[in-house]
């Protein structure tokens, strides 16, 4: 019984908790996470990582850890005024590791929850979207003096553009002739935007835009907030590596600025709000007036369209490859999320004028 399982493997962990009892927190699309209610808080998330997507777990667990420590660090110094910031609390296991293995080769790992706070599927306010900006500023920042080269590349290529091009161009040659055929219209997309949807990429690596610690999973459900609507921290740091600015902007701006949840089917409540884009860039610009460069913010725009298309062609190609890397829960899932995100960048393209700095 998944009751008895979630609490034995609780109970390996140091914590002074008393599970009580469970509830899946099912938004992910890779990992299965569990709120662990005690009989007195603090509550606990207990998390299985997905060992099929995330080939070195205890480097991932590792990268989450250093990480999560050094922005504690950063948090330890700050007035009491911003003593309410947050980072993720990672309770280690009895015999002092930061993850459990079960015996069926499940890899566990339990943190802290933070009392009293709440998540987003989509945003409904413009003052969501400004906390959301500064969170992620917040982040970049505290992060800034991090030691990339600890980080273990959890996901090698992760937002590499011409890897999930080729990824895409892998699972053509697989895909059955339905899946094909009903995917046609958004294949064709898919070709004609290559070369601008290089642009980002190109600039990475002629080092013309400098990598960073980036978190690389900025959707806003991975943000908290507490009930008044401030911002908390960002949370799943399992994709920390280092990156350029622009994945995490765009990643954020693609779910802060749709009017609709990313799993939603009815297109006509898909729309780029650009009131909520310029709310996060200038809760984001708060924070990182110092440390962002001309060239890097000229490209934010972009960087949404990029972020966003990425996301679409990464649920086509796994639409084409048969449902085999992100939860679906019906046959045409992943092929209704990229429709989504198609029709969450052509929204965008018909404002794409109001979203540049100078017109804010
Ligand atoms: O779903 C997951 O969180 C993905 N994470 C992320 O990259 C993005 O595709 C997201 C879409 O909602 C991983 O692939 C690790």
């Amino acid at each position: 019984m998944l009751r008895e399982k979630l609490k034995t493997i609780f109970e390996e962990f140091e914590h002074d908790g008393e599970f009580y009892s469970f509830k899946e927190l099912a938004s992910g699309h890779i990992n299965d996470t569990y709120l662990i209610i005690t009989r007195k808080k603090p509550y606990f998330v207990l998390q299985r990582i997905n060992h099929g997507v995330f080939k070195d777990v205890p480097g991932l667990i590792e990268n989450k850890v250093a990480v999560s420590r050094h922005i504690q660090k950063k948090l330890n110094d700050l007035s009491e005024k911003k003593k309410k910031r947050r980072v993720l609390a990672f309770a280690k296991t009895k015999d002092g590791h930061s993850f459990y293995k079960s015996e069926d080769g499940n890899y566990w790992n339990l943190t802290y929850f933070i009392d009293k706070s709440v998540t987003h599927e989509i945003v409904t306010s413009k003052e969501i979207a400004y906390q959301g900006g500064k969170l992620l500023g917040q982040f970049l920042t505290y992060t800034d003096d991090f030691d990339a080269s600890q980080l273990t590349e959890v996901i090698p290529k992760f937002h590499d553009m011409s890897f999930r091009y080729s990824q895409f161009e892998a699972a053509l040659k697989v895909a059955s002739k339905e899946r094909l055929g009903q995917a046609k219209p958004y294949i064709k997309k898919v070709e004609a935007l290559k070369e601008e949807m290089h642009i980002l990429q190109k600039l990475k690596e002629s080092g013309d835009i400098k990598l960073r610690v980036t978190h690389n999973d900025t959707k806003i459900s991975n943000a908290l907030f507490n009930k008044k609507d401030k911002g908390l921290c960002l949370i799943d740091t399992d994709t920390v590596m280092p990156g350029i600015v622009h994945y995490d902007f765009g990643d954020a701006i693609r779910t802060i600025c749709n009017t609709a949840a990313e799993d939603e089917t009815n297109l006509d409540l898909v729309e780029f709000n650009v009131e909520f884009y310029k709310a996060y860039t200038k809760g984001f610009l708060k924070k990182m007036k110092k440390s962002i460069s001309p060239l890097e913010l000229k490209h934010l725009p972009l960087a949404a369209k990029t972020m966003i298309f990425i996301m679409a062609l990464r649920f086509l190609t796994d639409y084409l490859n048969g449902d085999t890397y992100y939860k679906t829960k019906y046959a045409e899932h992943n092929l209704d999320r990229a429709k989504n995100q198609f029709k969450l960048i052509q929204s965008l393209t018909e404002k794409y004028d109001e979203v540049q700095l100078e017109n804010h």
